[in-house]
């Protein structure tokens, strides 16, 4: 036997070593994803999409969290940049002092919590990038209340499945922004509903008072001017059917996982 044949495999082995459990995951859904029949495979009929993508991640892995170093000079706003109704309106002039969210739908316990309330309450802080589909990305500092807290007060219905964001700002007459989630993107520990960006109160812009981070998906599940939080089972059963506004109004994938 030559050396080489001994070598060979023990140098394999020993990349792998290296790179610990995370990156043999990694490439091996490169390898996957990377694969045009594959790829293909992911993006056909809804069932699939909303399960394949979902089968091949680690559902339970944190996003990377980053430096205050890092922090983007510049965060630009996207999509609306005010709730623009005459209700959300009226809650600006008062600065929010009676506004309320309301979880309810498949929860035992529908809770109502004002502003105050919920910055009483845990928070997460995370330094997290923002990546949207239009090809920019932004690192901003988030404060807020894990959504998983929230769901474990208003007690959860075992029959819940997903967990709906309704949005303040209308795209047209009875379109307003909305989107979703399923249980392990609610549960995540870096999912929170952000009432502060970058150490100040979270800007009009960026969705006051209230907006959803769920930073191992795509900008527009990041919910801004969220107003109310819904527990359901079947998703059909909200506006076009496929569990956001770009996806019922522009087929964007309902799981953006980054
Ligand atoms: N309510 C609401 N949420 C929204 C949007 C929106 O138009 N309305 N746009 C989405 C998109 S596409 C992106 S990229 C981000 C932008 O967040 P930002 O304005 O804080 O950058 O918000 C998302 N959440
Ligand atoms: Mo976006």
């Amino acid at each position: 036997m030559t050396d080489s044949k001994l070598i060979l495999p023990r140098r394999k082995f020993l990349t792998g070593a290296t790179l610990g459990a995370g990156g043999l995951l990694l490439s091996g859904c490169d390898a996957l994803t990377e694969n045009a029949g594959f790829r293909s495979f992911l993006r056909t009929g809804e069932a699939l999409n909303k399960g394949a993508h979902r089968l091949i991640m680690d559902r339970s892995a944190l996003a990377p969290e980053f430096s205050a170093a890092d922090i983007s000079p510049i965060f630009k706003a996207n999509g609306s940049i005010s709730g623009d109704t005459p209700a959300y309106n009226a809650h600006v002039a008062n600065r929010f002092a009676a506004w309320q969210l309301r979880i309810d739908g498949m929860v035992r316990n529908p809770l109502s919590l004002n502003l105050a309330q919920l910055m009483k309450m845990p928070s997460r802080e995370q330094i997290t990038r923002h990546d949207c589909v239009e090809g920019w990305s932004a690192i901003g500092k988030w404060r807020g209340t894990p959504l998983g807290l929230l769901l474990k007060q208003a007690d959860l219905s075992t029959k819940a499945r997903y967990i709906v964001f309704h949005c303040a700002d209308m795209w047209a007459p009875n379109v307003p922004y909305y989107e979703s989630v399923d249980l392990v993107d609610a549960f995540h520990p870096q999912t929170i509903l952000a009432w502060s960006m970058n150490d100040g109160t979270l800007p009009v812009r960026h969705g006051a008072p209230l907006r959803l981070r769920v930073e191992r998906q795509l900008g527009y599940k990041q919910a801004k001017y969220v107003m109310r939080v819904e527990a359901t089972d079947d998703l059909k059963k909200f506006y076009g059917g496929n569990g956001g506004y770009w996806e019922d109004a522009h087929d964007y994938d309902w799981y953006a996982g980054i």
